[in-house]
């Protein structure tokens, strides 16, 4: 591509600023205090964010029922429920008759649909990259982590090894790679038979899915199906689009996403265990700071390599800087906290305030969960905001767009280095930079959590699952997803985390729900004593683990699900992901990845519940389907609960019910004082 193509200077565009009455008070906005800070200055300044405009705009009270419909022109047909409830039959209907359970399940598909399409969509990008890699096409990746190659090169019925003169030899490992490239790229296309890694859950649960006919033939068709079926005058029985519904988020859990981790794993090392440090005082005043922000983390991972170039650190200092501050937001944050331990400035709702404070040299953002506004917030700093990904370009504001390519990708990333570097003598805004930022342990891949229990040579889940068995632990909760502007920033994360650690339960966490975690100070060991149950407690100190595990970005929460495989493997708890005493949560989720993610929980055997609320109240039958009947088809089912106190609450009374019926109730009883004296204790 010629250069002028790569790089594109937009329009400017005109901000425009709040009034006063608009603004939100930054203590009600979110309860991290650096967040407020910052957020104060912005209104002092006269920018407005996303927390302003949620004060001024309301969501649309049928669309949050999930019963609007716009599927053809002849709508939106608008179904909201009567405001006396319903009484008798219901007769609502859409101009074609399609009924409220129809509009919301074919909604509630579509965002299965886009979800899925964006984590597997990213997978597809990794997998490609991959294969460049292993054909030895870029000089800038390579096969960093060679005994995670040979082991999913088992699972895709690749040989490791070949006979040569009657003796068995390895293969070239640039060869393994490109047959598990090629495979790999190919699930997204495949039209028949079934993903690979379907055999990887435990041996019940892959039967079920096949006895119920959901195993997922490839990604890419499962999506369009959805997208077909969702279509008006196709699937119109709310039950048979879940079932499609199934296929696609099980080709995301299993498939799109766990294709993405394991690749990225591969080229640039499974994690372990790393320290790093979290909120916005990571940004440093006297350096050129660059935050990338997306969730891909092919090329963030080339500008880790460019901002600790001699040549560029040189360059930094002869425009005034002492180096080069690179830090992370949203998921490209986790991906190189987790590898590298490079610093975090935020999770998703303080991409704005980053800018806010007058330090950051560039943004330089890729995929998924970036806000359009970022670049109007930038045009009153100095801050440049990249974009990188042909998939993803802006109109607004000012922007600049340098395509990343992975055949120079690190060229590429010196670049936008070189770009921030020019851009640090122009700050021009007062600058804060709030004094909050807290250290944490990340990188608990469930390799990693393997290698803790057990040691090197017997790593293994049994000493997990003792001490679920004897009560110390009580159950697992993957607590995870976004932040959502209609409710206070991390509050609900935290509340939800801290109930589940004072009731034993250990947690398993990704996205922005671990930021949040990190910035409260729970992702160290040391947390242990402050905020867990006795019996947790015991365990995080003896292992010397965090009662909360960071396992990386979003599409990690395919780790979540190998986690669960391991512990089902061990033994002693069942025999499918149902049986566990283990559930699933999302206190503040937002975007359509979130519902794919939940929906791959729940087929997978996982009882779920996300805060905030579901789309699908209008639809009382579908809402039935979705948080109980779906219990007797897959052992897991959806559940709503925007009260994180009740939402703690109903995940441990599930852990207790999956206990009983393994006749682990007793363990627990002996073990536990009772809730008031836990209350007592609780110093949060
Ligand atoms: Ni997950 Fe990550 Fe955050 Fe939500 Fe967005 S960053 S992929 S979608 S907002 S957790
Ligand atoms: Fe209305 Fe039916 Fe068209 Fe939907 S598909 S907009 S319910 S007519």
């Amino acid at each position: 591509m010629s250069e002028e193509k790569k790089v594109t200077e937009t329009q400017k565009v005109k901000v425009v600023p709040p009034t006063k009455a608009k603004s939100v008070n930054p203590k009600e906005a979110s309860v991290d205090p650096a967040t407020q800070q910052v957020l104060a200055k912005a209104q002092e300044e006269g920018v407005e964010t996303i927390f302003d405009r949620a004060n001024v705009m309301k969501p649309c009270n049928i669309g949050e029922q999930g019963t609007c419909c716009k599927m053809c022109a002849q709508g939106p047909c608008r179904l909201p429920l009567p405001k006396k409830g319903i009484e008798g039959e219901d007769t609502r209907k859409g101009l074609c008759g399609a009924t409220p359970e129809t509009i919301a399940a074919r909604n509630f598909a579509r965002m299965v649909a886009a979800g899925a399409a964006a984590h597997s969509d990213h997978g597809r990008s990794v997998a490609e990259v991959f294969l460049a890699a292993a054909r030895r096409e870029t000089e800038d990746y390579t096969i960093k982590d060679r005994e995670k190659l040979l082991e999913i090169a088992k699972d895709f019925d690749v040989p490791t090894h070949v006979v040569v003169d009657g003796e068995e030899v390895e293969r070239d490992i640039y060869e393994i790679a490109q047959d598990v490239g090629e495979k790999a790229l190919a699930e997204w296309g495949k039209q028949e038979g079934e993903i690979y890694y379907a055999k990887r859950a435990p041996e019940a649960r892959y039967e079920l899915w096949k006895k119920l006919d959901v195993i997922p033939r490839g990604i890419d068709r499962e999506i369009v199906e959805i997208l077909h079926r969702t279509h008006m005058g196709v699937d119109q029985d709310y039950r048979n689009l879940i079932k499609q519904c199934t296929r696609a988020a099980l080709a995301d859990g299993w498939a799109g996403s766990m294709i993405a981790t394991d690749l990225q794993d591969v080229l640039f090392g499974t994690p372990y265990p790393v320290q790093g440090q979290i909120n916005l005082g990571v940004l440093k005043e006297d350096h050129v700071n660059i935050i990338v922000h997306g969730h891909e983390p092919l090329l963030s991972e080339m500008i880790v390599v460019a901002a600790q170039d001699p040549e560029m650190l040189e360059y930094a200092k002869s425009k005034g800087a002492k180096g080069i501050n690179l830090a992370g937001m949203c998921c490209t944050a986790n991906e190189i906290l987790v590898r590298h331990g490079m610093p975090i400035a935020g999770n998703y709702l303080m991409q704005e305030l980053a800018i806010v404070t007058g330090a950051v040299d560039a943004m330089v953002v890729d995929v998924q969960c970036i806000m359009e506004n970022i670049a109007n917030v930038a045009t009153c700093y100095h801050t440049k905001v990249i974009t990188t990904n042909p998939r993803a370009m802006m109109d607004s504001g000012e922007t600049i767009h340098i395509e990343f390519d992975e055949h120079h990708a690190l060229e590429d990333a010196k670049k936008i280095v070189k770009l921030a570097v020019d851009n640090f003598p122009n700050r021009r805004s007062p600058i804060l930079i709030p004094k909050e930022k807290e250290m944490m342990v990340a990188g608990f891949s469930y390799e990693a959590i393997r290698y803790h229990l057990g040691g090197t040579f017997r790593g293994s889940y049994v000493p997990l699952n003792d001490n679920i068995i004897n009560g110390r632990i009580r159950g697992i909760a993957g607590v995870v997803g976004c932040n959502n502007a209609r409710t206070t920033h991390d509050s609900a994360h935290l509340i939800v985390v801290k109930e589940l650690l004072k009731n034993d339960v250990i947690v398993l966490t990704t996205g922005c729900n671990a930021m949040a975690c990190g910035k409260a100070g729970l992702l160290t060991p040391e947390s242990a004593k402050v905020y867990c149950g006795a019996g947790l407690e015991e365990v995080c100190e003896t292992v010397g683990i965090p009662p909360v595990l960071h396992m990386g970005a979003c599409v990690d929460n395919s780790r979540i699900l190998m986690a669960a495989t391991e512990v089902v493997k061990a033994g002693g708890l069942g025999k499918d992901i149902s049986d566990l005493p283990a559930a699933g949560s999302a206190p503040e989720w937002m975007s359509e990845k979130a519902i794919s993610i939940g929906h791959y929980f729940v087929a997978s055997g996982v009882y779920t519940v996300f805060g905030v609320g579901l789309p699908v109240s209008g639809a009382p039958r579908f809402a039935e389907y979705i948080f109980k009947e779906l219990e007797q088809i897959y052992g897991g089912m959806w559940d709503v609960e925007p009260d994180p106190y009740e939402h703690a609450k109903k995940l441990i009374a599930h852990i207790d019910k999956k206990r009983k019926a393994l006749g682990l109730d007793k363990a627990r009883e002996r073990k536990l004082f009772d809730m008031a004296d836990r209350r007592a204790l609780d110093v949060a």
